[in-house]
């Protein structure tokens, strides 16, 4: 028998019977919370609350205190590999992340290590450790990490962008060191998340976010794939009674709704799906789980407009199993704490008629 009191989530990703459909999301633990304000300021900054294991646990548990989710993510950030790197992460106020080095040149992706994840990522490791004990088997803790891509993004534009040029102009002219680069990263966050799971994560989500602005042929080559390659080194586990024994694997990619045929080729349990995704042309619903899908815009809105639309994504999956509720994307920082609220009360309240458990 599982040790979990609450085993929903894990059990829609493996498409098994539920009472009502599971509900996480995507920064859950975020500014949009008080209480997550005020640490944070006491921390002084977003990097020194990673890396300390008891405030990366604290921040973690804070949404599940408040509302009835169904899994926790840990509190990190995707960015932890390329820092570990030796890349320098920082966040100026206002601006998002930022590296004090960025990668421009196939010596600069040569000299790269390949970080060890009990060394210099171990306060990721910690804090999973912590928190999985903290939770007592409440709800699943789930560990990520973002895609090879989405962190190549970063590593080459030196930060946040809008218009990836740097990195394309990479793509286009360049496109043997970037595979270079996306070799390294992808070996480096197998480990990474490997190393997660043995640490005690339940659950595994890649963040694809910009994989959607690849063109169709580039993200298979220089996105998918390397996801894939990912895939085929986690050590999954296998399924079985406990339903703990087998470590699921969430793909997301940000915009990859036209794509979504591949992405469920590539073997993964859950498919994460944005808004401009009709969930009810998902063909395979049933066989593979599929996590999404609400704008998180809804989240602005009045109590009856966040229940229609929370019913509007509930009908649109229907009566397969294997739904995850969640968000398209990340919650924005200055959504109402009730709205959260109503949300997940309504997605618990609602989705009882698509199960009969
Ligand atoms: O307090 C602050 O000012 C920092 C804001 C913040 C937070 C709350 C950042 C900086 N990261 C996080 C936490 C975080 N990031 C989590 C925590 C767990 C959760 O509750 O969900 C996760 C899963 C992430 C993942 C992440 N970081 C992604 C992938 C998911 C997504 O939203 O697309 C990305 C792209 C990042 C980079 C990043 N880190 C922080 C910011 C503001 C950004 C986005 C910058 C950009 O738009 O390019």
């Amino acid at each position: 028998m599982s040790q979990l009191k609450n085993d929903r989530y894990l059990r829609a990703l493996q498409c098994l019977p539920v009472d009502y459909t599971p509900v996480w999301m995507m920064r859950q633990a975020g500014r949009y919370l008080p209480e997550y304000r005020q640490l944070r300021s006491k921390a002084g900054d977003f990097m020194t609350m990673c890396q300390t294991p008891e405030l990366a646990c604290e921040v973690t548990l804070q949404p599940l205190q408040r509302f009835e989710l169904d899994a926790a993510i840990i509190f990190s950030d995707i960015l932890t590999i390329p820092d570990a790197m030796g890349l320098g992460l920082y966040f100026e106020s206002g601006e998002g992340p930022k590296f004090k080095k960025s990668i421009s040149c196939i010596s600069d992706i040569e000299q790269l290590p390949i970080p060890d994840p009990e060394q210099s990522l171990k306060y990721v490791m910690d804090a999973i450790r912590l928190t999985k004990k903290e939770l007592n088997g409440k709800v699943p803790l789930i560990g990520f990490s973002g895609s090879p891509w989405t962190l190549a993004t970063y590593m080459i534009e030196g930060g946040s962008s809008k218009a990836f040029t740097k990195i394309k102009k990479m793509l286009y002219s360049e496109p043997k060191a970037l595979h270079q680069l996306l070799e390294k990263l992808a070996n480096s966050i197998a480990l990474y998340l490997n190393a997660q799971i043995q640490a005690g994560a339940q659950s595994i989500m890649i963040f694809d976010t910009w994989g959607g602005v690849l063109s169709h042929q580039s993200y298979q080559t220089f996105s998918l794939d390397y996801m894939q390659q990912i895939l085929s080194q986690l050590k999954q586990g296998k399924k079985s009674q406990d339903i703990t024994s087998y470590i699921p694997v969430t793909l997301f990619t940000k915009g990859g709704g036209i794509w979504l045929d591949r992405i469920i080729n590539t073997g993964c349990d859950a498919v994460g799906v944005d808004w401009t995704v009709n969930l009810s042309q998902i063909t395979q619903k049933g066989k593979i789980a599929v996590q999404g899908n609400l704008d998180p815009s809804v989240l602005y809105a009045r109590k009856q407009t966040i229940e229609s639309n929370v019913e509007a994504v509930l009908n649109e999956y229907g009566y397969h199993n294997g739904h995850v509720f969640n968000l398209g994307h990340g919650i924005h920082q200055d959504i109402p704490v009730e709205n959260v609220q109503h949300l997940i009360e309504a997605v618990h309240r609602l989705s009882k008629r698509f199960h009969h458990d």
